[in-house]
């Protein structure tokens, strides 16, 4: 039966889960099928959907290839459709259950656009050619792959040309992509950490914001923050006398080591005591009164930051605190993480009192929805805002030549919209 194409649609199963959920390896895999079949590439867009999944298709001059994967069932989904003698979609069939791995795969081929059911009309093609494309030389190859962070509402996506780093460690997967927009980008579980283009924005306001409130802040506890960028921001104040930092994963800092140096450029400095450790266990272990400075730079509530989003570590840091002390946490979004926020802002009111605790914001266009919040909660009376020096803040902001952090943003930060007002009774 003669046909205008051929559409092989397949199923490979059992195949292993790792390059299914590698999106640059399915699309070299997708590519590498079309040319091994004798089809020319025009372009091809992939995308890795968080935590796992990947998407893509690839345009041929004789139609194209596409792709699903499901990593944690070892399955994918694929369509080869040609038209023409001159390419054999089963040639591609073969290289991709080979190349992916698979246990066993399945077809069906099916004939689309029967000659004996079309009447050729004839029509005016010079009104349709793209005489750009003619004019250059041929068709333009062009090549997209992105990165996705999603839940089962909100997708984040970030074009990249490339991973640079990607091991899981005992606790998470660690990765590091080379984004176009944002430079190079820390991921934890599929998870935006860190990139290089915006992260002045969360690491500035973690760090001043009580640096520059506190009276006399001479010990300072970063728990977490594995790239470097709070104990970078913390070594900008000469006052203080100790900077602790206690991070779980050793991958972490060997990533941010490797692919984001100007974040951890403080992991190095000697004046910083950098411990690989389990926080809690660290808290629990501290003397009291020994941090005037607690900084809790955590990662999404899952995984193994869980714990420290929890009631008994939280009553732990405020021992450990000074009187006068300190805590700061990176407190999630109050529109994409609602039902966190609200709980966490609860559990610091019962633990430092309802009037000692401030949430404060900035916009950090890589997290999702880009309005990121952060807690304040004092153990004696430093006031986030009556205890600013303003000249103080100006006179160090412009001196250390600060990006985001100001002592306008400073006071800014603390103005919230009704409905975050709303949500932690405030
Ligand atoms: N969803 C993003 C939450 C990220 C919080 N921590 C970022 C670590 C940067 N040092």
């Amino acid at each position: 039966m003669a046909s205008l194409g051929r559409h092989i649609i397949v199923e490979y199963y059992d195949c292993t889960p790792e390059i299914l959920n590698d999106v640059t390896l399915i699309q070299e895999s997708m590519e590498g099928a079309a040319v091994k079949a004798g089809a020319t590439i025009i372009n091809s867009t992939f995308h890795h959907f968080s935590p796992y999944g990947v998407s893509g298709v690839v345009v041929i001059e004789e139609s194209h290839l596409a792709i699903h994967t499901w990593p944690e069932f070892g399955y994918a989904s694929v369509d080869l459709f040609t038209c023409g003698e001159s390419v054999d979609p089963w040639i591609s069939y073969q290289y991709l259950k080979e190349a992916f791995e698979a246990g066993h795969g399945s077809a069906v081929e099916l004939k689309r656009g029967e000659m004996a059911l079309l009447t050729r009309k004839d029509f005016d093609v010079k009104q349709l050619r793209d005489d750009k494309s003619a004019e250059d030389g041929g068709p333009i190859r062009t090549k997209d792959v992105w990165f996705t962070e999603r839940d089962d509402k909100i997708a984040l996506s970030l074009k990249h040309d490339g991973k640079l780093y990607d091991e899981q460690s005992g606790f998470q997967r660690v990765e590091v992509y080379n984004t176009q927009a944002y430079g190079n980008m820390l991921t934890l579980d599929g998870m935006v950490m860190t990139t290089e283009k915006d992260e002045y924005v969360y690491h500035e306001m973690i760090t001043h914001i009580p640096l520059l409130t506190h009276p006399n802040p001479k010990r300072a506890l970063i728990i977490g923050g594995g790239d470097g960028g709070t104990a970078r921001e913390m070594l900008r104040h000469e006052g203080l006398e100790e900077v602790v930092m206690v991070e779980i994963d050793d991958k972490v800092i060997e990533a941010c080591k490797m692919h984001l140096p100007t974040i951890a450029s403080a992991l190095e400095d000697p004046k910083l005591n950098l411990i690989v450790d389990d926080g809690i266990k660290y808290v629990k272990e501290a003397a009291s009164g020994s941090f005037d400075v607690v900084v809790v730079d955590s990662t999404d509530p899952v995984g193994p930051a869980e714990g420290l989003f929890s009631v008994d570590f939280y009553k732990e840091v405020y021992r450990i605190l000074s009187d006068d002390g300190i805590m700061i946490t990176q407190s999630e979004s109050p529109r994409f993480n609602n039902k966190v926020f609200k709980e966490i802002y609860e559990v610091y009111g019962s633990i430092f009192g309802q009037d000692k605790v401030y949430c404060y914001l900035a916009y950090i266009p890589t997290y999702p929805t880009g309005m990121w919040s952060f807690s304040y909660s004092a153990k004696g009376n430093a006031h986030p805002l009556n205890g600013l020096d303003k000249e103080k803040s100006r006179t160090f902001s412009e001196s250390q030549g600060l990006s985001y952090y100001n002592e306008a943003i400073h006071e800014s930060a603390f103005a919230l919209p009704n409905f975050v007002k709303k949500m932690i009774n405030q």
